[in-house]
């Protein structure tokens, strides 16, 4: 993963104007540090003679406590951790631009979602729930999309996930939910998994995380990589105009790239095989120019509107179905930048959804009101202090002054003598900004409040199933299918059969009784004749769902394995390669050993991997070429694996010549993404459009026969 400095400059910003992005890059230059071609120095700038040895009382002697060199170096390092994120603890971050589009005014007044001639910097983080830093990154799990927008008006934090609803209503309940799927306290398994007793305990006594449960049952939770999956605010949020009218809104942002998931299988031995798969995606996409972009839009709901559904927009539980209100495009958003450092960066960076500006505001949904005060109390441990705005990746771009002072890691030399207001001394500054749109001070909403304090869900929070079986019976019959395979799986993880029991009697025959049955089915469990249906959403499918409306129009950055032996044919990799360049595509030569191999004329093809160290898992589609050479690849069981593990995993495949015999002898079922020919550009373009589509679904049931 070697850095390309060319990336490492913001690219693709020369239309517009360049002034935040280049102000947010100057701020972090000031803050880094390249020490090549500088001396080894301490901390306070002494320069250091030797590095390889402690002071002692003699060559064989003990080690003497002045040796002030030793100490620092150890004390420092001593110290070099800091509590990992209690929850969305492993992530991924990358730097960015947001560009709204023309017509904002008429929802929010809001700088950057306005001014179109203005590039906002991002920083964006990806993120797994579950596992701790270490864990692997394609476990079965919700994704954190934490999105920071550095606007001239101060920062906006979007802490979104990639499924639109939670698991809970109230946040009072997240430290439970938290506890429950976390693992274990007695044993500290399982790592980065919610197949196990105290999670399916919880979410089976607790019918109101039904939804949530079934988007982490589905193909969403196995993500094929951070690049296709879409985003969403969850809670309902309010834009203010000018004018201060406000409206309901629902963020949701979908890649430019389409949806991808993993298939079980995959996800599981890439969890082994490269823990670092997704975070590694991710960084060469973005260094070799594959720049990732999402567009970002909002559904939204005027006030008289609030209480026309037949769910409360309040609930966080709840989407809205895009047959009721359509997604507007508001914007979109680039990642170009790597990071420099991953400490300084991704894990110092602080997201808080009560990180709002003018224009945008919140509503009471429970679970974000108390979003609004946990983020930032828990980087007061994490950081270690209330001066976590100061570090590089946290500060403003735009100019910050008020009257806090002091406490740990205090980076700024305030001046003056009044630290107080109203001060005379000091003319009063730092001064107030009246609240007018034109002034820019902010002011929360006018909401007009009038009830009795009280601990009591709203009625209106009540129907927990039927937009679970919404979200069911919308997805296609392959992705249902992944969802019955999916609470099969997690369940036979559970060892009380009456938990068991309970998700599938009393949380499953609720949701939609065909899918229950599916499931118990496998697990054995009798489903009583007199088992109830519940009400149906008013809307019964959605199309919007189904991965199958995000499919990619090109396969920009698709990874496409060339397996090859001595002796192979030369011209067809020449067209393999000029194809691929030509799509933007990953095609990569992989070979038996790190050598190269020999073509037919005796020339040597480099290598860009061998077949063992780069899995079929970590490719999008596989070609093998053919030679003087159907011996040695039949003999070859890493490549006879590779084929059959890349077929299993509903691939298209390519057997090019006399390759196409492997089909037979390795007793594959012919179908739509086994294709074969003389010469790869008679097949190309249909490959393409397999790629696109990214599996072959229809291959399923054959695929079972395939050893995992
Ligand atoms: Fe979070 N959440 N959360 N969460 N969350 C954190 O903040 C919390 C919720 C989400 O990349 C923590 O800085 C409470 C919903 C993301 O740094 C913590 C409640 C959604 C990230 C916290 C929720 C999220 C976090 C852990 C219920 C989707 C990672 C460390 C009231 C809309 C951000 C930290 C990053 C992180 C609390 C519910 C998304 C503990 C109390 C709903 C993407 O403060």
């Amino acid at each position: 993963m070697k850095k390309n400095p060319q990336t490492s400059q913001v690219a693709g910003t020369d239309s517009l104007d360049k002034q935040n992005i280049n102000e947010k890059n100057k701020q972090l230059d000031l803050n880094r540090s390249d020490a090549s071609e500088q001396a080894l120095t301490t901390n306070h700038g002494v320069k250091i003679a030797d590095n390889q040895n402690s002071l002692k009382s003699s060559v064989r002697g003990s080690t003497l406590l002045e040796d002030f060199i030793l100490r620092e170096k150890i004390t420092h390092f001593d110290h070099e951790r800091i509590p990992e994120r209690i929850v969305h603890a492993r992530g991924v971050g990358a730097h960015g631009y947001f560009e709204a589009y023309p017509g904002n005014e008429k929802f929010t007044k809001a700088g950057f979602l306005t001014n179109t001639s203005v590039q906002t910097p991002i920083f964006v983080r990806f993120s797994t729930v579950q596992g701790p830093r270490g864990s692997a990154d394609t476990v079965r799990d919700i994704r954190g999309f934490a999105i920071k927008f550095y606007t001239q008006e101060g920062n906006f934090d979007l802490v979104g996930n990639n499924a639109p609803v939670f698991f809970i209503q109230d946040g009072i309940k997240f430290p439970d939910f938290v506890h429950a799927v976390k693992p274990e306290p007695h044993t500290e398994i399982p790592t980065g998994a919610s197949a196990h007793d105290t999670f399916w305990d919880f979410v089976s006594l607790v019918p109101e995380s039904a939804h949530a449960v079934m988007w982490a049952m589905s193909d969403r939770a196995i993500p094929r990589n951070l690049r296709s999956i879409q985003g969403f605010g969850v809670h309902t949020f309010r834009l203010i105009d000018a004018n201060n009218k406000a409206v309901f809104v629902k963020f949701h942002w979908t890649p430019k790239q389409g949806c991808a998931q993993l298939v079980w299988d995959e996800a599981q031995k890439l969890a082994g095989k490269d823990p670092d798969f997704h975070r590694r995606d991710l960084y060469e996409a973005i260094e070799a120019g594959n720049y990732p972009e999402w567009e970002l839009g909002i559904q939204v709901i005027a006030e008289a509107d609030e209480m026309k559904f037949d769910f409360d927009l309040l609930d966080p539980t709840k989407l809205i179905p895009e047959e009721l209100v359509p997604v507007t495009p508001i914007g979109k958003f680039v990642l170009n930048r790597n990071i420099d450092n991953f400490f300084a960066e991704t894990e110092q960076v602080a997201f808080c959804p009560g990180h709002i500006v003018p224009g945008i505001d919140f509503t009471n949904d429970p679970l974000l009101q108390a979003r609004l005060f946990s983020y930032t109390d828990t980087q007061l441990s994490r950081l270690g202090g209330p001066n976590f705005h100061q570090i590089p990746i946290n500060k403003p771009v735009c100019p910050f002054h008020n009257n806090q002072r002091d406490g740990i890691h205090q980076h700024t030399i305030h001046r003056g003598q009044a630290a107080y207001q109203p001060n005379s001394i000091d003319n009063n500054w730092p001064a107030e900004t009246p609240a007018a749109a034109e002034n820019g001070g902010f002011e929360s909403y006018q909401e007009r409040i009038d009830g009795h304090k009280i601990r009591q869900r709203s009625e209106s929070f009540s129907d927990h199933f039927s937009q679970a079986r919404l979200y069911f019976q919308s997805l296609a019959p392959h992705e249902q299918k992944h969802v019955v395979d999916a609470y099969v799986f997690e369940l036979s993880k559970v060892e009380r059969v009456h938990i068991r029991e309970r998700e599938v009697l009393e949380v499953l025959c609720n949701i939609d009784l065909d899918l229950a049955q599916q499931v118990a089915d496998q697990l054995g469990i009798k489903i009583p004749a007199n088992a109830q249906k519940n009400k149906q959403a008013s809307v019964q499918t959605s199309a919007k769902l189904s991965l199958e409306a995000f499919n990619p129009e090109d396969i920009k950055a698709k990874k496409i394995a060339v397996l090859v032996h001595d002796d192979v044919n030369q011209s067809n990799i020449d067209a393999i390669q000029a194809w691929a360049k030509a799509e933007g595509a990953v095609a990569e030569i992989l070979t038996p050993k790190p050598a190269p191999v020999l073509n037919t004329d005796k020339a040597e093809v480099p290598s860009d991997g061998m077949q063992k160290a780069e899995p079929s898992i970590a490719y999008d589609a596989v070609i093998i070429v053919d030679g003087d050479n159907y011996d040695v690849a039949i003999q070859d069981g890493v490549t006879k694996h590779y084929l059959l593990e890349a077929y299993k995993h509903l691939k298209p495949i390519v057997f090019l010549g006399d390759k196409s015999q492997l089909l037979d002898d390795l007793n594959l079922v012919k179908d739509e993404g086994t294709l074969a020919d003389q010469d790869f550009s008679a097949v190309k373009d249909h490959f393409k459009k397999l790629i696109r589509l990214h599996r072959i679904w229809a291959r399923e049931a054959a695929a079972e026969a395939i050893p995992a």
